[in-house]
């Protein structure tokens, strides 16, 4: 199995984490969005990552498809995505929150990375930083009211804790939310848990700006 991407994006690492708690061995080409776009591109038209090659030769696109089929060969009781129900939704919602949290914050990089400088829109960027804030508040509130030494969903650790903390350390590690970091203290106690265990700890890749 080939993981092309490099594990800076959060996006990539949800994946990445994701193979080594299932036990599933992969090959890694740590390729940048920037300077390796056309080797990406043999391996995805859109030219993103994460891109998965499955040992049957397929091409996986979009981590959440890559997540999918994950599940599916790991089997019912292995899954990392509860499979129906209140905890699925719960778990969906809180997925879709990291993400868009992330994708915000890549938009705010992206404007700095590939934009010339007087090309540049201010409010435009402040938006971003607006919806990032708001859905990372949602997330903490929901992680404190729950407890931070619990899981997110369920009584086992699922796709929404790996989720939510590669979304968090990424924006933490590119923007310094940790500023802000007081706002979202559960939050940063239960990344921190999850990011104290292995299959964190050797996906963990400090961001590099990508360059145009
Ligand atoms: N929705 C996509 C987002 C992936 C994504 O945005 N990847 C970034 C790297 S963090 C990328 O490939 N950027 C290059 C580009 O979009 O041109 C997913 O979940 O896989």
């Amino acid at each position: 199995m080939l993981l092309i991407g490099m594990f800076d994006s959060p996006f990539v690492r949800r994946v990445a984490v994701t193979m080594r708690l299932l036990g599933l061995e992969f090959e890694h080409a740590n390729w940048s969005v920037g300077k390796d776009l056309e080797r990406i591109r043999e391996y995805n038209p859109l030219g993103r990552v994460p891109t998965l090659v499955t040992p049957a030769g397929e091409r996986l696109f979009e981590s959440s498809a890559i997540l999918d089929w994950l599940d599916e060969n790991a089997g019912p009781e292995r899954a990392l995505l509860p499979p129906s129900g209140p905890d699925r939704r719960q778990a969906l919602n809180l997925m879709a929150m990291a993400t868009g949290a992330a994708e915000k914050g890549l938009m705010q990089l992206y404007e700095r990375a590939f934009r010339p400088e007087d090309k540049r829109h201010p409010p435009w960027v402040e938006r971003c930083r607006l919806q990032m804030s708001a859905s990372l508040a949602a997330i903490d509130r929901y992680t404190g009211e729950r407890g931070a030494s619990q899981w997110l969903v369920g009584r086992r650790m699922t796709q929404a804790d790996i989720t939510v903390t590669c979304a968090f350390t990424f924006l933490n590690d590119a923007l310094r939310i940790a500023e802000d970091r007081v706002m979202y203290e559960s939050l940063a106690t239960l990344a921190a848990r999850c990011e104290s265990l292995p299959a964190f700890q050797e996906t963990r890749e400090a961001f590099a700006a990508p360059s145009g």
